[in-house]
Formats: C-alpha cells, structure tokens, sequence
C-alpha cells in the first residue's frame, strides 16, 4: 500500500468537483499545469481566475520533503512556529551529508559517525512532529519520493531545487527555501505567483544513443539558465508518452536548470507500471478514475500555441546525445561536435573520472542502460581508460541492481567504485584523490549541476553533464570527444570495435525489492519526544529571531559587495565542506559571498573594509559593519542566486546585517527565500544603473516608509566625491510580503499570530 493512502483519496475525491468549478469560470480547454493549480488552491474550489505571472496565489500542497542539509534550518524554524506536528505528510531525508571516498559500506559508516549530532537531531525532531525520516543510506530524497510519494495530479513542495523531479509522475512539485516549507507544516497557504506556461511537444521516439536526459539538454541549450523562469513546463505529444516514468523525472529534475517553476507530464501508462512495480497499484486504481483531469485536455495538445504562452517542439526521432558544459549547464554540445568545440575552446579531453548517480540520473533503467555498455566493452574485450563511479539513487534500487546482476557487471571494470545510495559528488561531497592540487581537467557525469568546485572543489575542474550511457561509454574511452557511434575503440587484441547502442529495461522483470529500505515511521504522538540540541555544538544552533524594522529609512549604508556575472547560491553559500555547518547560523555565514566575484577588483572573498580602507574577506567584512551599527547592502548581476533552494543564502546576509540585495535580475527561489528572511530583494528599474555603484559609495533608501506593493523604491547613491545619484528600484513584494519586511522576517509573523 503506498504512504498516506488516505489524504490521496481525499485529494481524488474531490478533483471532478473542484475541475467542474474551474471549467465554469475559464471556458477554455485547461493545460495539466491549471488542473492541478486551481485543484490545489487554498480554501478548495476556485472562485477566480489568476492572471500568469502577475497574481499572488495561496495554494494547499499535499505534502512536503525535505533534505537533511535544508532540513537543518528548515526544521529549526519549525520548532519555533509553535505547532505540536506538520500539518501535512512531510518527510526528511539523509543524503546530502555522506562523502563519497572508497565505496559504499565505509563512506555510509563514516558518513554517519561525522554527522551523528546531525542525523540525531533530524530524527528525533521528525519523530516528535509526526515527519517520516529516511535514513542515511536510504537513498537520495527525489528518487526516494517518486518511488514512495508522488502521485499523479498531486502538488507538493520541497527544500530542495530538484523537488521538480516528481514531475515524472505527473505532479506539481517545487522546490522552495525551508521558510515556506514552514508554512505549509504550520497548516497555512502557500503562496506563489501564479506560474506562465510553455509547452513542449515531444515527437517521434528516442533512438540509438539518445537518452530522456538529452531532451533537457537540448532544452536547457535552447531556453539558457534563466529562459525558464517563473514558467511551468508541461511536456506532451506522443514521445512524451513512449518514455518511461523515471525518464520523465530526470527531464523534469533539470528543469531547474533552467529556472522553471516545475515541469510535469500528464498522467499515462509509463506512470501506471511504474507505481505498479513500485507497489502502489492502489494509487493507479483510484488515478485511473479520474484520469482524465490528470492530463491536459486534447484540445491544448492539438493547439498547444492557443493556450501555452510559449510552444516548443522537439522530434525525438533527429535528438542526439548532448554534453552540456562546462561550469554552466545550458552549454549544450551535441557529442557529433564535441571534437570541434572541446579543441577551439581548449577544454581538457582525457578524463580521469566518470560519475553515474544524483537525483537526476540513478533510476534502474539508468543503471541498466549503463550497463549494458559496460557489458558490451567486456564482452569486446575493452578496458576503461578512466575510473567509473557510481551512486545508486535509493537501496530499493541498489538492492535490486545487486539481485539482477548490474553491480556486478560495473565491477568487471576493477575500477569501479559504488558510492552511497547519496548525492556524493554531486554537491562536493567526494574526497577525490588529488583535488587539492587545482589542475585543470575535464570529469563527465550524469548530474545536473556543474558550476565551478562544485564536484571535488577544484575550480579547474570542467564537469560536462550527459546521460548515464554516455557517461560509462566515455569512461571506457578515456575521451570528452568520444563519439560512440563514429569512433573505434581499441580492444586488448589491438582489434578496432564499437560499442553496441546501449539497452536497457525499464523496470525490473522481477519486481522492486529491498531488505531494509531506511524508513523510520515518526511517533503517533510525540509530544514525550525531547530535542536536544547542545549549546556549545559547532553544528546546530537554535534560531534567534530576527530584528523587526524600526521603520526608519535606512542610510548611509555601505556596499559589501558588487558581484561580478553569474552568482548562483553556490557563491553565496557553497556547498562542500561548508554543509557541515548547515545547522548553526553563525558558523555557516563565515562562508556568506566567498565566492562571488568582486566587481572591484576582479577577486573573489576579497572586498575592501571601508572601515578601515584595508582587503578584507566578505564575511569578516560584513561582520566588521555589524558590529559598527553600519547596515550594507549586496549588488548583483543577471539571475542572482541561481541554483539552489538554500534559504542559507539569504539567511547568512541577513544573520550579517545586510539590509538590502539590488540586482539586475533574480532566481526565484532565492528571491522569495530573501524576502521570507525580512530582506529587501530589489531590482535596478533601469539595469545600466548597476555601472554606476563604486565600491565606495553611501546608499540612502529614500522612501521607505511608504514601501508599497507595486510602488517604486528610490535609493540615494552618494558618491565619494560627494556627487549623486538618485535611481529607482522595483520590488515584487505584495502586502502581505511587506508584512514579513516589517516584522523581521516570515517566522516573526506566523509567531506573532500564535
Ligand atoms: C543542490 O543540488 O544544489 C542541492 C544541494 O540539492 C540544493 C539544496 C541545498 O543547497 O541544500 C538544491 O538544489 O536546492
Ligand atoms: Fe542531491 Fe545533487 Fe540532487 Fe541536489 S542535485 S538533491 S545534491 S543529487
């Protein structure tokens, strides 16, 4: 039976009632993407129609998943709301914190004695608020949710970007920053700006080399990082049909790549054997009921342009293979041109690793079709040029690749290592031998981030994102520029062979099984539960809240820093060894901005201390105006805070005493994390004016006191020689956010309405 049956049936029940109320109001055919909206909207049946990308919408998600690095701070907030137990099924899952070293069994064991305090704290806060806890070791928490959670038609939100992956099972499912996983486990609205909609018509059928994970590829080449925000992407058409369900998540996963609000697809067979194989045939029969409100109507895909406010179409049959990279993941090279472009833009052909895994790519048919091409260089008597890793997405599949024979196929190469069921590499946790001595090479995985350091941290590291096939065929040829289905391989024998197309199965023949799955189901009541959390620990630090706004205008504030092009959350809060600190506030802000590239100077984590006119790290900076009485402020470039949901980079400023961040333009998640936190996330109204800050400059917000949803802010730039400027920002702040500035922060009001 699958998990929280009863709140599935319930949420079945009443879609015809709450569809028939949206008809009434919108009489035009609905995508999927509004069924599942306006069926989620908070307060039931739909009274009004939303403008896209304009309105403010409370919403009621069905559940909620959080991972441990977010969790932290997530479930931190939480215990301060004031609540007995989460409002809705909620989960947490341990798989960020596991470091990939020598293979599974001592990296898992050593994972766990170094994250104890941690993994102690998760469990228990899970236990006593009614929150399942997946273990470490139980698998990454995207592929742990399609394979236990998510259901078709359902909408849920999560503390990670790639929540987005449970769009392979036909939900709406988001990522967003611990503070709104509060709301929701505080039993209130979520609120979203209602999403634009771009539609992607899939033709024809994937052959050959060609992978689910090139669609997102090509996509990701054709929209750029930021071309899919504040969009839904609903794919459709008859090769969205003829790809698998865990195909459609590793497509949906990287849509936030792009910046999209989520990706899904409409309900269908491929989602029917999957939940059947993963033993939720009861969820299929009650979907099957109402089947026709969990796709979008016939009449959009006919005329997707009259409905979609953007239609791409992709023919699945003329796809091929893609690398995406390097730093960026919409550098998209298709592998026939790799030869050409790798030796005009000097990116490093030899690769010394391959990495499999990551919620993206680490289903069972992943595994399969990669081993088939490892099988099919065995059997031709080919040996790996270069050391294939691997991470399993969950013990179910780990459990059932071992009992169908794939791990032993990938350890015919005696230099394959199989990690952790964990993201491992894919967000620095990988002590990889020799990282430290910074030497420019390439790496391939199946990943779908690949910003600087952030896989060995190693910022010359060029990671290119692939398909798990492409992966292991370029770990056996050793070559970024290897094309399988042009290039010779030579054998033990001196003989030149190819390797065969990859095969693969969809499912396992035998079924899903697993011995231990790492679940541990939270206490019926736990109010006996106690939460420790030591004072003197280096690791967990309980909230103090933030301070209200005094409402005065803030002046003479000094810059921090102007950061220079792409500052993702990567370079506001990197991940790595820096995730250990996921839980303590202070500790974790001596990572605020070190990354991000100092427009002066061209540095990064240096800025000059206009205290003291010395070279200055950013956080000690920052540290150095707090401790002055001296607010500061950030300037950033185009998609500032790109990448993660990590409501760290909002915090970690704000914990410093920076009052406001003004940049070209924002990332979503990161704009709304800002704004929970009592930030002011603003805009350059006009975006030449980001040339006009020196880095010596006094900002004065002029009019604050009448800060008003939809109204222009004005900010005084007064320059060293005494000259002026007077520019004006945008916000997207409504009243109800303007609330949340006031008060300090989001938290600050849901406790002030206790
Ligand atoms: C990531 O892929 O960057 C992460 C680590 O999963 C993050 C969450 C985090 O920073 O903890 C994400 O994608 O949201
Ligand atoms: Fe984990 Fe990587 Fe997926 Fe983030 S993207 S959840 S780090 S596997």
């Amino acid at each position: 039976m699958a998990f929280d049956i009863d709140m599935i049936k319930e949420v079945y029940e009443l879609y015809p009632r709450k569809i028939e109320a949206i008809r009434k109001l919108i009489n035009h055919p609905l995508t999927l993407a509004e069924k599942i909206l306006y069926t989620h909207l908070w307060g039931g049946e739909a009274k009004e129609t939303y403008d896209r990308g304009v309105s403010y919408v409370d919403f009621s998600p069905d559940r909620v998943a959080m991972q441990d690095a977010t969790a932290q701070m997530a479930l931190l907030q939480f215990m301060q709301a004031g609540k007995n137990k989460a409002a809705v099924p909620s989960t947490a899952h341990a798989d960020h914190l596991i470091q990939a070293r020598v293979g599974a069994h001592k990296d898992l064991q050593e994972g766990i004695n170094k994250n104890n305090e941690v993994f102690n704290f998760l469990s228990s806060v899970c236990n006593k608020y009614g929150i399942g806890f997946w273990k470490p070791g139980a698998g990454i928490i995207h592929q742990v949710v399609l394979e236990n959670y998510a259901f078709p038609g359902g909408m849920m939100i999560g503390t990670d970007s790639h929540t987005v992956n449970a769009g392979g099972l036909g939900m709406v499912a988001i990522g967003v920053g611990g503070a709104d996983a509060v709301d929701v486990m505080a039993g209130m609205a979520w609120e979203l700006k209602f999403p634009k909609l771009i539609g992607i018509k899939l033709s024809g059928k994937l052959n050959g080399w060609t992978a689910p994970k090139d669609v997102i590829l090509k996509v990701a080449g054709i929209l750029t990082a930021k071309g899919g925000t504040g969009c839904i992407i609903e794919y459709f058409g008859e090769g969205a049909k003829s790809i698998s369900c865990t195909g459609k998540g590793t497509i949906c996963n990287m849509g936030a790549e792009i910046g999209a609000t989520t990706s899904t697809f409409g309900y269908d067979d491929s989602m029917r054997r999957y939940l059947a194989a993963t033993g939720r045939e009861d969820v299929v029969s009650m979907a099957d009921q109402v089947s026709e409100h969990l796709t979008g109507d016939a009449e959009v895909y006919a005329n997707p342009e009259k409905y979609f406010d953007q239609v791409i179409e992709i023919d699945l049959n003329e796809l091929t293979p893609h690398l995406n990279g390097p730093f960026t993941p919409d550098l998209a090279t298709p592998v026939a041109e790799m030869k050409e472009t790798a030796s005009k833009n000097n990116w490093p052909t030899d690769i010394e690793w391959a990495l499999i895994g990551s919620c993206t790519n680490s289903s069972y048919e992943d595994l399969t079709r990669a081993a088939s091409i490892v099988e099919d260089a065995v059997s031709k008597g080919v040996k790996p040029k270069a050391i294939l890793g691997i991470n399993p997405g969950s013990e179910q599949v780990r459990y059932t690749a071992e009992r169908d024979g794939l791990i032993e196929i990938f350890e015919k190469f005696e230099s394959t290592r199989i990690f952790t069921n964990a993201c491992g590499p894919c967000i620095g946790q990988w002590d990889r031998p020799g990282a430290e001595k910074e030497e420019k090479n390439s790496i391939v995985h199946s990943f779908n981030r690949n910003f600087r350091k952030r896989a060995d941290g190693n910022p010359n590291t060029m990671a290119f994102v692939t398909s798990p096939e492409m992966v292991a065929a370029i770990a056996i040829s050793g070559k970024l520029d290897y094309n399988p289905m042009l290039d010779p391989l030579l054998n033990e024998n001196g003989e030149k062979v190819f390797l065969s197309e990859p095969k693969g199965s969809e499912l396992p023949t035998e079924g899903f099984d697993v011995e231990d799955n790492g679940y541990q189901a939270p206490a019926d009541d736990g109010s006996n539960v106690e939460v420790v959390v030591d004072p003197n620990s280096e690791r967990l630090q309980l909230l103090t809240p933030f301070d209200a706004w005094d409402g005065e205008n803030i002046m003479g504030a000094k810059l921090l820093i102007k950061a220079l092009g792409k500052c993702t959350t990567d370079h506001i809060s990197m991940a790595g060894p820096w995730l250990r600190y996921r839980g303590h506030l202070d500790n974790i802000s001596n990572n605020c901005l070190i990354g991000a590239i100092n427009a002066f100077g061209g540095a990064a984590n240096e800025v000059t201390n206009l205290l003291t006119g010395d070279k200055s790290e950013v956080p000690a900076t920052a540290r150095a105006y707090k401790a002055a009485g001296v607010p500061s402020i950030v300037i950033g470039d185009h998609n500032y805070g790109e990448g993660s949901s990590r409501e760290h980079a909002a915090m970690e400023p704000r914990h410093l005493g920076v009052k406001a961040v003004i940049v070209k333009s924002f990332a979503r998640i990161h704009e709304t994390n800002l704004k929970k936190q009592g930030m002011l996330a603003l805009t350059f109204d006009n975006e030449s004016d980001y040339n006009k800050i020196q880095e010596d400059d006094l900002f004065n917000f002029l009019d604050l006191e009448s800060f008003s949803p939809g109204k222009q802010l004005t900010l005084e730039i007064i320059h060293n020689d005494k000259s002026k400027d007077i520019i004006k920002l945008n916000h997207t702040f409504n009243s109800q956010q303007i609330e949340w500035f006031k008060n300090g922060s989001a938290l600050n009001l849901i406790k002030s309405n206790e």
